[in-house]
This record gives structure tokens, sequence and C-alpha cells, in this order.
């Protein structure tokens, strides 16, 4: 049965968190979608696949037998090179750090201490039918090896260092479709089965390393402990890890079937590895023909899980999680050196660069600056109402004064004629209080006819 999306279709809907109907449906025919992991399969068998494994610990604690055993393939030989292609990265430039490793075989760090620790970096290509894996193993000879051993972690953080530096340098180049990924993808940690607790230099090169690589403690040797041992010192090893804060390498657990999901529990569980290494081939009591080391008293086999942890450890590393353990390089490690490395060469990201690609921040910033438009249209408008009503406000006073002026001037004027009218008026009254004279009213009458008869 094949699942599809079908948006068009309102039948057999269910409700969907993000409001999308979800319609699962069987095809009529054959699309070919079907075909993408093959071709993911095929684009992937081509290109093959590489792993950068780090191999750190102290001399003889079966380094190269257990990379050898993981790969069934003798990569390492004894001297803890390989058995071809070996050069040394010692960081990012091949050829340079081969004629620097030509010219002195000890490395000399900036602040010219000198380490016995060497790197070698050694190549391998393996192929397993059909697939190809080219595996780098990266060892120290000298770790440890010091009468005093601080800062004898020192060259392997480097190389680590060093890695994600050329990285990030062809990162930056304008061609970047042939980037070789060098970075170191797991970490094991050999540490010695001594059955107590770890020892400072176990604990001071894991803190050193555990934000940068996927560290993967492993007990080396572990024939050597019984299996009540082996249980207390992995609590033992686990609690120290626990105390110091130390990050070491858990696969994620996903929604997988119940088979798988157990796996992984079981793995988890399981940590750290108590492991065995051996390539060669002896024969059990009852005649199989397995690898593992043969004692006086019976025959250890490397790939039987009730022996020891091998097979957990390959199934963590190559079998399971090998991708995981890339990806986990590349999306969280190696972006966190990447950013801190930034941060401290005063590269800081410009998130106003991005605000024009962010609709949210877009759409926040037009809102912000539309309100200031219409807040200083409003003060606009209120200074123009404001300077109006104040003109018109003394226009009125104005206009009040005038009738006013003119108001008292016509009072005045009044007040005067009323004054002179009175004065008129008892200026009569007073003459017709006078005794009459008779001629004069004669006179007046006989002028006035003379008058009138003209
Ligand atoms: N008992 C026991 N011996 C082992 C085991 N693995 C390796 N050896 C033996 O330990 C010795 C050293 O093994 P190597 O694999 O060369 O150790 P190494 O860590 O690579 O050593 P250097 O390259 O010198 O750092 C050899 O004699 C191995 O046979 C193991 O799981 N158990
Ligand atoms: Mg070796």
């Amino acid at each position: 049965m094949t699942s599809i999306i079908d948006h068009q279709s309102p039948t057999k809907s269910s409700p969907h968190p993000d409001n999308v109907k979800i319609i699962k449906k069987v095809l009529n025919g054959y699309v070919g979608f079907a075909n993408l992991p093959k071709q993911w399969h095929r684009k992937s068998v081509r290109r093959g696949f590489n792993l950068n494994i780090m191999a750190i610990g102290e001399s003889g604690l079966g380094k190269s037998t257990l990379i050898n055993t993981l790969f069934n393939k003798n990569i390492m030989n004894k001297d803890g090179k390989g058995d071809y292609n070996e050069f040394s990265l010692n960081g990012v430039n091949e050829d340079q750090l081969n004629e620097e490793e030509n010219n002195n075989n000890e490395q000399v760090d900036k602040n010219g201490f000198d380490s016995n620790v060497k790197i070698i970096n050694t190549q391998a290509e393996i192929e397993e039918d059909g697939v190809k894996l080219k595996v780098n193993v990266i060892t120290a000879p000298g770790f440890g090896e010091s009468i005093n051993n601080i800062d004898s972690w020192k060259p392997i953080v480097d190389e680590i260092n060093n890695r994600f530096n050329s990285y990030l340098e062809a990162e930056s180049r304008i061609n970047r479709s042939t980037i070789i990924d060098n970075r170191i993808h797991a970490f094991l940690y050999f540490i010695e089965p001594t059955g107590h607790s770890l020892r400072s230099l176990d604990i001071e090169i894991m803190k050193q390393v555990h934000e940068k690589v996927n560290l993967i403690p492993i007990i080396a040797k572990s024939d050597t402990l019984t299996d009540e041992e082996i249980q207390q010192f992995k609590s033992s090893i686990l609690a120290d890890i626990e105390h110091q804060n130390i990050k070491i390498f858990k696969p994620s657990i996903y929604n997988d079937d119940e088979e798988t999901l157990n796996n992984t529990k079981n793995l988890i569980d399981t940590f750290p590895f108590a492991v065995i290494g051996s390539t060669k081939e002896v024969q059990t009591i009852d005649g199989r023909l397995v690898r593992g080391r043969k004692y006086p008293w019976g025959i250890i086999e490397v790939d039987n899980e009730n022996h020891n942890d091998f097979v957990l450890l390959r199934q963590l590393l190559i079998r399971n999680f090998l991708e995981e353990l890339k990806e986990n390089t590349s999306k969280n490690l190696y972006e966190n050196y990447r950013t801190e490395k930034l941060k401290k060469m005063g590269i800081e990201q410009d998130n106003s660069v991005f605000k024009e690609f962010d609709p949210l921040a877009r759409q926040e910033e037009e809102r912000q600056l539309h309100e200031a438009k219409l807040s200083k249209m409003e003060q606009e408008m209120k200074s123009v109402f404001q300077q109006k009503v104040s003109e018109k406000e003394k226009k009125l006073q104005r206009s009040e004064a005038d009738l006013f002026a003119r108001h008292k001037e016509m009072k005045d004027k009044l007040t005067k004629q009323i004054k002179l009218l009175e004065e008129k008026k008892l200026q009569l009254e007073k003459q017709k209080l006078l005794p009459q004279e008779p001629t004069t009213t004669t006179t007046t009458t006989q002028k006035s006819r003379k008058g009138f008869l003209r």
C-alpha cells in the first residue's frame, strides 16, 4: 500500500495539526517514487562513503588490532602505521605536513612545547558488496608515554581543530563542490582495563575533546577483567564521566520499530563498551572457526555478544549509526566550533541583513513606518487647527474691541446731544418764564404778516 497526500479529494479526510488534510490512498498504477531510495542508494554507492575515526589511547592497548578487527582487514600495521596510503595530515595541508613530518618526527607547537605525540593518518579503502568505504584512522603514537603527560592532549586537540579549520576554509572558497570531509567523525578513547576508575589523563583528554568530537570511550582488552570487574569498572567510569560533565556520543532514539528501539536502548545501556580485538581465527571446542583469542582455559570470541561488546561497538560505528555520527559532527560539533571561531575573529552575524528576507520582520517594520506617518500627520493637523482657532479668536477679540469703541463713541455723542438739548430746553423754559414785551411781539406779527402778504 502506498500513501499519498491528496489536497483535492474531500473523501476519507482526517484533521491534521496544520489544517492539512492527509488522505491515505492506494495508487492504481505505478508512479515511480517508490524508486527514490534505490536512486539514493545508487548515488551513494557511486560516490562511496567515508569515515574518519580517531583512535586514542596509550601504547599497547590494542588500538591497531581493534581497528583491523572492525574492518576485518589489516589496515594498521604493528607499528601503528597503515598498510598503504599512510600519511600524516597533521591538520590542513597533506603535502606540507608530510614534509614537516619528514623534517622532524616530533611536533613542536606554537608555544614552543615539545611533544612526543605524533599524529598519523592511515587511509584505507574497503569494499563490501560493491559499496566502497574510505576509512581514515587517525592515531597519536606517543600519547601518554611521557613522564610528564601534562598537555599531551594538545597535539590531538590541535589536529581536531585543524581539520575543522581546513573544512571552514574550503567552505569559504568560491568552488565548494569538491570539499573533502576530513573532520573527525568518531573519537574512540581506549581506557586501560585497570578495573579501578578513570585516571587524570583519561579525564583531561576527554574533557578537552568532548565538545569537538563524538566521544566513544571503550574499555580496551576487556578479556583481562572478569565479568563482575567489568560491570563495576563500567559503573565507576560512567560516574566519573557524569561527575566531570563529559559528553559522550549517544545515538538518538526515534519512533522506530520495536526491534530497532530495543537495540538502540541496549547499546546505550551497555556504555562504555568493553571490547576485545583479534583478527585471528581460532577453533572452538565445538569445532567452529571464529575470530577470537585463545587462552589455556578457553576461547574468547570477538563476534559473540555474550563474550564482549565488540558487536555493539561495530553497530554503533558502522552498521547502524555511521551516518548519525557524521551528521552530528557536521550539524552540531562543527557548527559550534565554526560559530565560536567566527565570533573570536570578531565576525558577528548582522541580523539586520536578513530582515529583508523575513516577511514578519518586514511587515512589522512597515507597520511601524505607517504608524509613525499617521502620528506625524495627526500632529500637523492638530497644529494647523490650533493656529486657525487662535487666529479666529484674535479676530473676534479685535472686532469686539472695535464694537466696544464704536459703542462708546456713539454713547458719548448721544450724551453730548442730550446735554445740548437739555441746555436748550432749560433756556427755553427760562425764556418762557420771563414777562412778554408787547412791542416786540406786534412788530414781529406785523413783520410776518408783511411777509405773508408778499
Ligand atoms: N588480551 C588482549 N590483548 C590484545 C587485545 N587486542 C590486542 N592485544 C594485544 O596487545 C598487543 C598490542 O596491540 P596493538 O593493537 O598493537 O596495540 P596498539 O594500541 O595499537 O599499540 P601502539 O600502536 O603501540 O599504540 C598485541 O600483542 C596484541 O595482540 C585484546 O583485546 N586483548
Ligand atoms: Mg597501534
